[in-house]
Parts: structure tokens; C-alpha cells; sequence
């Protein structure tokens, strides 16, 4: 039996709920319950009010929950008639054309850094270990389901002046992966030239029509910019204004560095308020431990850590 999925948003007072419906077809006609959304508010949510989804495995069963429900309820014939046209409604629905899954319109996906010198395919100058072909497809085919499900794509950009504060070349007597300490007390890693604008290592590595939009960071020579959402001097990038704009919820977030760039852009996203998923196996780190490390830390700090991308799951988001 094919797997499927009937969406109905359920409007209340202060919350948009959904009611999730697994049956035989899968369609999301949301408009189409217009007259419907009121009548299974005052049949279903009454029931479920702590529950923000709710699922069943098929028209029937939806159909027994709510009468069983009702019973319960001791609703009596209102709730009766109302059964009725969730009945005629839920096999109306079942009835339309089926359409690919659908995520939740409050989700993001944000790819962090995809660029050609963070990965060893580019022989980039800051090539991030395991970041080969084999990796850049795999992002890339995972990035395009994702699409196509609906979601929207912001990508980061690192994008640095030649003046740029965290490139070794900068400062006299310093080599690749020395640290410096800042004048507020600060440890800087200073880093091989690398994303510099225009140049072909800053290029994202992602088919460009997978891109809702590009955010670039790192632009201030004076300071460094890991998080996607603000460099290190506290400057705002462009992604929390965008995705408040949108008014995403949720960010499911991979791409490189781990224990740098992802992990800064994980971080403040949550401090920013969204639910973070980050999915650790399209994420690559600059160094082992430390990756191991940040992981756990966006774990702790609130940050659920998947394996894998599972389509499943982004439906249930
Ligand atoms: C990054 C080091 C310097 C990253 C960016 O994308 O993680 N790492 N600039
Ligand atoms: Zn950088």
C-alpha cells in the first residue's frame, strides 16, 4: 500500500494546527476543506488540544477516533452530522490526484558553505577533509529532494575582502592555522586565503536553481564571520531577517565546516529561536574531535542531530 498523506490545516484561535491523514493517496488540497477546517476544530481539536498534530493510518480509522471521540464527548447529534461531512470530505480528498510529499511550509533547509575551497573536489585551499565529488553529489541529490518537497534553500557564502583579518597572509610572521588572540580576549584561527570574492573557490557548489537564496558573510575585514547569522563583531547577516520574512520555524542545516561554520550558524539559530535539525552525515569538519565535539554541543544547547536525511521525518516536522 502506497504511503500518502492528507493535510488539513486547522485554523484556532492563536495556533495553526494540523491534522495529519495517512491513507492510500497522498494530496495536500488544503483550500479545498475551506468550510471543513471550522467543523473539525470543534470535533477534533476539543479532543486534542495539547496535541498540535494528530495522526491516523487511514480513512476509516480517522473516521472510528472521531465518533469514539464524540462518544466521549458526549457531543450528540451535532457532532454526529459533523462526522458525516468529515467522512464525505476525508474520501473527497482521498480522492484527488496524488503529488510528491509535501513538507511544511515553515521549514528551511540552510547549506552552509558548499564552496570550492572548502572541499578536496576543488582543491581548495581550505579543503575540508572528506569533501570529494562523491560527498558534493550527495549533497547536491538531497538538497534537490528536499526542493522538491517544497522547502525553501538558503545557502551561506563565505565571501572575504584580500584584507581579510583571518587570513594568515594578513599578518606578519603567521602562518596557516596559527591562532592570534584579539584584543578582547578572543582566540582567532587564522586560516590559508581562501573564498576570496569573484574567485572561483568561493563559488557555491550547488545547482543555482536549488537556491532560494544566497547569504553571504565574512564580507568585514575585520572580523571573521563563521555563523551564517552575524560575524564575530556582531553584525547581522541578511538569513535571520529572510527567514523571519518567510516565516520559517525550523531549519534542517548541513554542509561544512562541522566544528566552524555549521556549528556557529547551528548555534545561533537556536539562540535565534528556530528548531535546528542539523543531518551530520552531509556535514564535513575541519578536524575529527572537534567535530565529534560540536555536534554534541548543538545537541546539548538544543539541536537535534540525524544521521541521515529520512523524508519520513521532514513530513512530521
Ligand atoms: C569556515 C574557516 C574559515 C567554514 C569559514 O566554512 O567553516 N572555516 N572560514
Ligand atoms: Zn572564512
Amino acid at each position: 500500500m502506497k504511503r500518502s498523506e492528507l493535510i488539513w490545516p486547522v485554523q484556532t484561535d492563536s495556533i495553526c494546527s494540523y491534522i495529519s491523514l495517512q491513507g492510500d493517496i497522498r494530496t495536500r488540497q488544503p483550500t479545498n476543506f475551506g468550510m471543513m477546517f471550522l467543523e473539525l476544530r470543534s470535533v477534533t481539536v476539543c479532543g486534542r488540544q495539547k496535541q498540535r498534530r494528530a495522526h491516523f493510518n487511514a480513512a476509516a480509522n480517522f473516521e472510528s477516533e472521531i465518533r469514539s471521540e464524540m462518544e466521549q464527548n458526549k457531543r450528540g447529534t451535532m457532532h454526529s452530522l459533523i462526522a458525516t461531512i468529515c467522512t464525505i470530505t476525508i474520501f473527497f480528498g482521498l480522492s484527488l490526484a496524488a503529488s510528491p510529499a509535501r513538507a511544511k511550509e515553515s521549514v528551511a533547509v540552510v547549506v552552509v558553505d558548499v564552496q570550492g575551497d572548502f572541499t578536496t573536489a576543488r582543491n581548495g585551499s581550505l579543503a575540508v577533509p572528506n569533501t570529494d565529488q562523491s560527498y558534493l553529489e550527495n549533497v547536491s541529490k538531497v538538497t534537490e529532494r528536499l526542493k522538491k518537497s517544497g522547502l525553501p534553500v538558503y545557502a551561506t557564502q563565505d565571501w572575504h575582502p584580500a584584507n581579510h583579518m583571518s587570513f594568515a597572509s594578513n599578518h606578519n610572521g603567521k602562518k596557516s592555522f596559527d591562532t592570534i588572540n584579539l584584543s578582547d580576549g578572543r582566540i582567532q584561527v587564522l586560516w590559508p586565503t581562501h573564498c576570496l570574492q569573484e574567485t572561483d573557490g568561493a563559488k557555491i557548489l550547488l545547482n543555482q536553481a536549488l537556491i532560494t537564496k544566497v547569504v553571504r558573510k565574512g564580507m568585514d575585514p575585520k572580523f571573521d564571520s563563521y555563523s551564517g547569522f552575524m560575524d564575530d563583531g556582531g553584525a547581522k547577516t541578511e538569513l535571520d531577517k529572510a527567514l523571519k520574512a518567510a516565516d520559517i520555524k525550523t531549519l534542517i542545516v548541513y554542509g561544512v565546516a562541522t566544528d566552524y561554520c555549521v556549528k556557529a550558524t547551528v548555534l545561533d539559530g537556536l539562540k535565534e529561536g528556530y528548531n535546528v535539525y542539523v543531518v551530520s552525515d552531509l556535514c564535513r569538519g575541519v578536524d575529527a574531535e572537534a567535530s565529534k565535539a560540536a555536534l554534541e554541543e548543538m545537541k546539548q544547547k538544543g539541536a537535534t542531530i540525524w544521521n541521515s536525511l529520512d523524508m519520513e521525518k521532514i513530513k512530521e516536522l
